[in-house]
């Protein structure tokens, strides 16, 4: 390889069998994708590509960066509220309003302080790159807080999905490892929310007749760290639970999926938790996991360069290091493919071409690399 192909490609390879004839791993041979590390971050949290095939990122620490695969250049996103990224805190999610061809709009979750302690905050802005290249969100609004803020760092959850015709918007908000709040109707924490585009609930959500906040559309959650619809239109979420208790859900209207009256792990301290048992009275995970994977990210895969995993969810895991494949047939779930990736995984994607894009999250020895994953062979 001449050293001006090396300078001039942005990808390079790590378990590339012609590159690594002698030093093979025979692990890294074995995987049904290439890895390619395409940019190195410090603790990214999430990603959306834009439809030119730039991408947005956000870091931890509370910085967006707009970067671009084909040459590598970062710029930092200017007008970014200021992120409470202590402990679990972080600018979290960032997606793209389904009109964002036409209207710019970005939406993003962070961790704020405010009354009460610390709590996720949802919020837009419209992208705006300057002939110069330099890069703004402007007209930053802040549309929803999680209700109520409280003290910790912890469970802020903060993930975004819109609703397959685009009119709505669900949004994560964990129980801030407090457990009972899951089960409050008044407040926002341990909740799937259904807002309209402006940040105001839904109009219809289903359990706003029997007193609950209007935000709210299923409960009993405890860390909701990926949520996706599936192509008709079922909407999926994965859990940090607790020990022995990570769960895939398949999210219907005004269930009350458990936490922290049922689960079936238990409490990290020891405190037993009864399992999920028919008739109970909540909604089962369709999968949970012993040991736990901890879970973050999830993508409802689509593309057409892994054909053979169309209609599958894929989950970063953090302890686990993995990517954790699970195959869906209608309502149901199974425990498809769990690949050793070395490092904590944060977020999954889906890139323009079906590639699957991996950021690593940068904490505990994870470099926090941007990763792409293609076929094997
Ligand atoms: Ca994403
Ligand atoms: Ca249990």
């Amino acid at each position: 390889m001449n050293r001006a192909l090396i300078t001039t490609l942005p990808l390079i390879l790590i378990a590339c069998s012609s590159d690594n004839a002698t030093g093979q791993n025979s692990a890294e041979a074995s995987l049904p994708f290439k890895t390619s590390i395409v940019a190195d971050f410090d603790s990214p949290w999430a990603m959306t590509f834009l439809p030119d095939g730039r991408a947005l990122i956000t870091e931890k620490t509370g910085e967006m960066i707009l970067f671009d695969p084909k040459n590598g250049t970062k710029i930092p996103i200017g007008g970014i509220p200021k992120v409470d990224s202590a402990g679990q805190g972080a600018l979290m999610d960032v997606v793209l309003h389904p009109q964002f061809a036409q209207n710019k709009t970005v939406y993003f979750s962070f961790s704020e302080r405010g009354a009460g302690g610390k709590g996720v905050a949802l919020a837009t802005g419209i992208f705006n790159q300057a002939s110069d290249g330099a890069t703004t969100l402007d007209d930053v609004q802040t549309i929803f807080r999680a209700t109520p803020y409280v003290d910790g760092d912890g469970h802020y959850s903060g993930r975004i999905a819109f609703s397959p015709d685009g009119r709505h918007l669900f949004f994560t908000n964990g129980e801030r490892q407090k457990f009972d709040p899951a089960q409050d109707p008044k407040a926002t924490l341990g909740k799937l929310l259904r807002l309209n585009l402006d940040g105001t609930p839904a109009a219809g959500n289903p359990l706003t007749a029997k007193g609950f906040h209007p935000a709210v559309w299923s409960y009993g959650h405890r860390n909701l760290l990926g949520i996706a619809f599936d192509k008709d239109g079922r909407l999926w979420e994965q859990e940090m639970g607790p020990k022995g208790g990570d769960e895939v859900n398949l999210i219907k209207p005004g269930l009350n999926y458990g936490y922290p009256k049922a689960s079936n792990g238990d409490h990290y301290d020891g405190a037993p938790i009864p399992d999920h048992s028919p008739h109970d009275g909540f909604e089962a995970p369709k999968l949970s996991w012993n040991p736990v994977i901890s879970p973050t990210g999830l993508l409802y895969y689509s593309g057409d360069l892994f054909p053979q995993w169309k209609n599958s969810l894929f989950i970063g895991g953090l302890s686990s290091k993995a990517l954790v494949r699970v195959r869906l047939d209608g309502e149901n779930a199974s425990k498809a493919d769990q690949w050793d990736m070395g490092a904590r995984i944060r977020e999954v994607e889906q890139g323009p071409d079906g590639a699957l894009w991996l950021l690593e999250d940068g904490g505990r020895g994870s470099q926090g690399r941007l990763l792409k994953l293609t076929p094997a062979g």
